[in-house]
């Protein structure tokens, strides 16, 4: 089995989530330049934004990224062409199934690495012939699954044959070796991201993860089939209440969540915007640059320390 380090051409087994209106450009060339595997997470954007941001990569880096396709999103067919058109070389795909795009971008080369939230899902893609899998726990920000990281990789590792990415809660060397002790190639990080120096959010937001703590995180959506893991605050307590009425739509819910996730990003309204963030966040501690954070999930790991990896 090629190692994930081959597979990505990158220094670190260390990929980045593929946050939305958060994994701009600017996030993306740090990652990548810091030695992990930096992607461009489309979340809501057009087909234009995608390509203005693919463009700004090339300009920053010349190290391998990638592009994180959410294929709830109405532009995700269009975003499905753009990446064969830009010779981007790896794709991972979030809060769907990739299924229907699989063999346009197999033709075309590029490798496919989607997040999984199960076992079931797990298999189904792994014999369709995808390159790798992000096995993504409920301990993550945003979009979730069910099950716990802990649970969940054993299950996925034992069941694929192909590189397994352990996500959610991971935010130092000691969550990058329990992954690896569950069997998995490598981390996805996204939380312990929106504290860096180079994340292109709101200081507020950076300020409000380094200060959370291990309960300040709950789940929004749980009833819609839309679970989005948020710090908690009066935007979510808002949207909680809203999700009591059976009828809602969920496409409003949707709105109301990408919209709002704009407003902590860009405004660092903390009260009305939604502060997407996983249960990592109460590990977080400092504001640092991408490299220090990269260098020191790796470098202080065990298995790195005893030449295992
Ligand atoms: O996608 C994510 N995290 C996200 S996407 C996002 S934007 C958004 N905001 C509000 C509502 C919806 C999206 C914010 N955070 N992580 C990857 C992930 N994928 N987690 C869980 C899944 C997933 C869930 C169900 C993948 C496949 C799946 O399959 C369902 C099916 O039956 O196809």
């Amino acid at each position: 089995m090629k190692s994930l380090t081959e597979i990505l051409g990158t220094k670190y087994p260390i990929i980045q989530g593929g946050m939305a209106n958060i994994a701009t450009a600017e996030l993306c060339a740090a990652v990548s330049n810091a030695g992990g595997f930096g992607l461009i997470g489309c979340g809501g954007w057009d087909v234009d934004k995608v390509r203005t941001e693919i463009h700004k990569v090339k300009e920053l880096t010349d190290k391998p990224f990638g592009v994180n396709i959410m294929l709830m999103s109405p532009h995700a067919e269009a975003i499905s062409d753009l990446v064969i058109e830009e010779g981007i070389r790896v794709v991972t795909t979030g809060a769907g199934n990739p299924g229907i795009y699989l063999t346009k971008w197999q033709d075309a080369g590029i490798k496919v690495i989607p997040v999984v939230p199960s076992v079931a899902y797990a298999k189904r893609l792994a014999r369709k012939g995808v390159d790798a899998l992000i096995v993504e726990g409920t301990e993550a920000g945003g979009h979730i699954g069910e099950i716990t990281t802990f649970t969940l990789v054993p299950q996925v590792v034992d069941a694929v044959d192909i590189p397994v990415i352990a996500a959610g809660g991971i935010a130092d060397h000691r969550g990058f070796d329990a992954a690896i002790s569950l069997g998995a190639s490598g981390i996805q990080i996204g939380t312990v991201l929106l504290a860096s120096d180079e994340c292109p959010i709101h200081v507020n937001y950076k300020e409000r993860i380094v200060k959370a703590r291990d309960t300040d995180t709950i789940v929004t959506g749980r009833n819609t089939g839309a679970p989005v893991r948020v710090i908690k605050n009066k935007m979510a307590k808002q949207y909680l209440k809203l999700t009591e009425d059976k009828n809602v739509k969920l496409e409003e819910l949707e709105k109301l969540t990408l919209g709002s996730l704009r407003k902590a990003v860009f405004d660092g309204n903390m009260d009305e915007g939604s502060i997407m963030a996983g249960q990592s966040a109460g590990m977080v501690k400092t504001i640092r640059p991408i490299k220090d954070i990269l260098a020191s999930i790796y470098e202080d790991s065990h298995y790195v320390k005893a030449g295992i990896l």
